[in-house]
């Protein structure tokens, strides 16, 4: 019997093996002997920004390590499609403090202060760009072509600082709770690479399961 183009179709869709994807989660635990600074004062536009700045560069809660890039290295298949990633600034603070964008996402980069801030983004000791803005409101935008660390610094407030890791593979960043977790990876065994701007890099190994979720746990 000859088949309808829409029998075909569906006997087509019925042969195909399911899309088999798998989640990695986990937890990046603090066991360091180095402890958070202490907040400081602050020295300029206090109308703006503030007495003073709570330092950023060690949150730990509980045990549970926030702000840790973990990016899954050799996944086979596209790499993640670039995203609309922002960075705002807030009495004087960059906001997110880290964040993970794939590479060719845009950054959008807002102030919400009366003050002049510069955003300043510098790979290494070279500048990757710099943008000014005066005006609460006021919006910039940069593309971030090329993998790698950017930190990103305010030229009129030494205090300010912010990570963008630039990733070719799927990433996330821990939270306040030190926990990640990375959706629809294929099945297979990959380096899960962790980076945190006070402690360094760890790797380990993952094993991802045709469904389902597989857990990890990084310790600094
Ligand atoms: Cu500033």
């Amino acid at each position: 019997m000859p088949r309808t183009p829409r029998a075909l179709l569906l006997a087509l869709l019925a042969a195909a093996p399911a899309a088999r994807a798998g989640e990695l989660h986990g937890t990046v635990r603090y066991a360091g002997p180095e402890r958070p600074r202490p907040e400081r004062a602050v020295s300029k536009d206090r109308d703006a920004c503030g007495a003073s700045v709570n330092d950023e560069s060690l949150l730990v809660n509980d045990g549970r390590l926030a702000n840790v890039v973990v990016e899954v290295r050799g996944v086979p298949g596209p790499a993640p499609a670039p995203v609309r990633g922002a960075l705002a600034q807030v009495r004087c603070r960059f906001s997110p403090h880290v964040q993970a964008l794939p590479v060719g996402s845009t950054l959008s980069v807002g102030s919400s202060d009366a003050v002049l801030h510069s955003v300043h983004g510098w790979r290494g000791r070279s500048t990757a760009f710099n943008l000014a803005l005066a005006l609460p409101g006021e919006q910039a935008e940069q593309r971030l072509s090329r993998a790698g660390l950017v930190q990103v610094r305010c030229d009129v407030h030494d205090w300010m600082s912010a990570w963008i890791a630039v990733v070719e593979g799927p990433a996330a960043v821990t939270g306040l709770d030190g926990r990640f977790a990375i959706a629809s990876l294929p099945p297979g065994s990959y380096t899960l690479v962790a980076w945190h701007e006070r402690l360094g890099e760890r790797t380990v190994a993952v094993q991802v399961p045709e469904t389902g979720t597989a857990a990890v746990e990084l310790v600094y």
